[in-house]
Order: structure tokens, then sequence, then C-alpha cells
């Protein structure tokens, strides 16, 4: 005879009219139904330490997994001669530098591990420094491939363009919002990074070295900076002789500074206290060329080609 829940089975206990499935069913309901109660209960009694609010974008979704996977494109793909690097150590080792800490303690001091595990050595006379004028000195590296900015290093490229912090209350990173320099405090995790790894950067630095500034906007030469507040008080006179800058202007765009501004002159006499001396090209051609590949119709390209 089929089951119609009501009517009880063969060898059950006539209390209940309810079959085995019913049974079960009931059961599962019970509990889910207990589950749903407890534990909206429990969230609010015990909440999740929540993070604290931020005035600048958090850490960029799957940061670990960005970091990890840039790491193994550099030393497997980019730069094999790197191959030997341990990644896994060096993720680990820019999560530990900021996770479970207060983001507006940071020090230098969290990435020394990192530093020491993406040390590279880059031969002298291949140090590009920029300052607001990101796109086009990596343009620039991109094509004059022995030449290296930041960014071409391992520690720079695994970092480019990612925002990251933590909290001192979680082990989680804090993916809703992360310390504005100005707003909120310049001790942040990215700032004091950046900072860090420049210093290194110039430290490092040998030979002639060359920087790609911007003389479209009004501070071509900003001694506030990371080029102007970190790096060009870190290059070792004995080992760099020479910086030779080029000032570029945006195809038709204004040329608020060029070599004989007063600006540029307060970066010669800084090198020029530091022992190091000083060179400066306006638009210098090789770096013109690629601003004029998309722009190759306008009159200041003609004299160029
Ligand atoms: O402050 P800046 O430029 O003068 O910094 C550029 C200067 C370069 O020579 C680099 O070696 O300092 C180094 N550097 C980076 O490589 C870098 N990549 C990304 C400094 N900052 C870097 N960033 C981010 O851009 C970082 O968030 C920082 O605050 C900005 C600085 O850019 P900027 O003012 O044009």
């Amino acid at each position: 005879m089929p089951n119609d829940g009501f009517s009880p089975e063969e060898g059950e206990k006539p209390c209940c009219n309810l079959s085995k499935k019913a049974k079960v069913g009931l059961g599962i309901f019970i509990c889910v139904l207990v589950v749903a109660t407890v534990i909206p209960v429990v969230l609010k009694w015990y909440p999740a330490p929540k993070h604290k609010e931020w005035n600048g974008p958090g850490t960029t979704p799957h940061f670990p997994e960005i970091v990890l996977g840039r790491c193994y494109t550099y030393t497997q793909v980019l730069r094999p001669e790197l191959r030997h690097m341990d990644c896994q150590e060096i993720a680990k080792a820019f999560m530990r530098a900021f996770l479970s800490k207060d983001p507006c303690s940071s020090a230098e001091q969290d990435y020394q591990q990192l530093l020491r595990l993406t040390n590279q050595t880059i031969p002298c006379g291949t140090s590009v420094f920029w300052s607001k004028s990101n796109e086009l000195a990596h343009q620039y590296t991109k094509v004059q491939w022995a030449m290296f900015t930041l960014e071409d290093m391992l520690v720079g490229y695994m970092a480019d363009n990612l925002d990251w912090c933590g909290d001192h209350s979680s082990s989680d990173m804090n993916y809703e919002s992360c310390p504005h320099w100005r707003k909120d405090c310049t001790t942040n995790p990215k700032s004091v990074f950046w900072d860090a790894v420049s210093r290194r950067f110039a430290e490092n630095a040998c030979g002639v070295v060359q920087v790609v500034l911007n003389g479209s906007i009004s501070n071509t030469f900003d001694r506030n900076s990371t080029f102007g507040r970190v790096e060009i008080h870190n290059l070792y006179p004995g080992k760099v002789p020479t910086l030779q800058a080029w000032v570029m202007h945006d195809v038709g765009g204004v040329h608020r500074h060029s070599c004989s501004s007063p600006d540029i002159n307060d970066l010669k006499l800084i090198l020029r206290n530091r022992n190091i001396r000083f060179t400066c090209q306006d638009d210098y051609r090789p770096i013109k060329f690629l601003q004029c590949v998309t722009n190759s119709e306008h009159s200041s390209c003609n004299s160029v080609m």
C-alpha cells in the first residue's frame, strides 16, 4: 500500500502518525530553524571585528594571488635568470609586512625581509627614475629593454598599481578602505613601501642615471615627491657621477617648465651639493619618438621624424 504519510508503517509505534521520510524532513527543518535563529543572535552578541574606515581605496581584490602570480611571471617568464627566487616566501614576506598591524604605524623595518628576499642587481648606467611621468618612463624602458625603472625590478613589478593594508585587530586584509597618505597618515603600508623600495633602488644605482620629468605640469621637479624627497638624497656620489634629466612635454601640451626653469635649477643645486653632476635636455629625442608614435600628425612631430 502506498505510504500517504499518515498511516503508520509496519513496525512503527502508532503514537506518531508520521512516515520516516516526514520525520527526517521535520528534523532537518527544525535544525535549519535553530541554526537560522541561533547564528544571527550569536553574531549580534559577538560581531566580527569591523575594520576601521579610511579615506583611501581598500586592498585590491585578490591581492595575495596577484602578488604571487606577478612574482612567478617575473622570475619564470620575464627574467628567467631569477628563476631560483622563492615566490612563495616572497609573497609571504610581503603579507607579513602589514597584516595584523595598525595601518598607520607602518615602518620601513616591516619590509626588510621582503627587501632581502627580492634583492636584485642591475648593470651600472641602467637606472631610470621618473616623477609625474609614470606612463612615458615605462614606455621608454619597454623599448630600451636594458634600462630599468623600479617597476622593471621584481619588487616594483609585484606592487605596481596595487593598494593594500591590514588592521591590528584582524589577520585579514582590509578590502574596504586603506589610509589615504594625506587625509589619514603618511606612515601607511603603501607609502612606506614605496619609500623603502625607492630608497634601495637609489642606493643601489651606479654609473650615469637618468630621470624622466614632466615639463607640462607645474611641479616638474617636486621636492616632496618620492624622487625629490627620497631618491636624489640616496644616490651615492661615489657610485653615481652624473644624473641626466629629460624634461618631456606632452605633444601639443603646455611647456610649463624646461631645463632653464628655476625648479630644475633647484634640482641641479641639490645634486651639486651632493657632488653629482647634472645634465638636462628638453624633449629628449628617443622619448619624443615614443610620444609621436601616437601623435604622428601633430606639427611638433614633423621635426622629430
Ligand atoms: O613621487 P614620485 O612620482 O616622484 O615617485 C616616482 C619615483 C620613481 O623614480 C620610482 O623609482 O619613485 C619611485 N616610485 C615608484 O616606482 C612607484 N610606482 C608606483 C614611487 N612611487 C611609485 N608608485 C606610486 O606612484 C606610489 O603610490 C606613489 O605615491 C606614486 C608616486 O608617483 P609620482 O608622484 O608621479
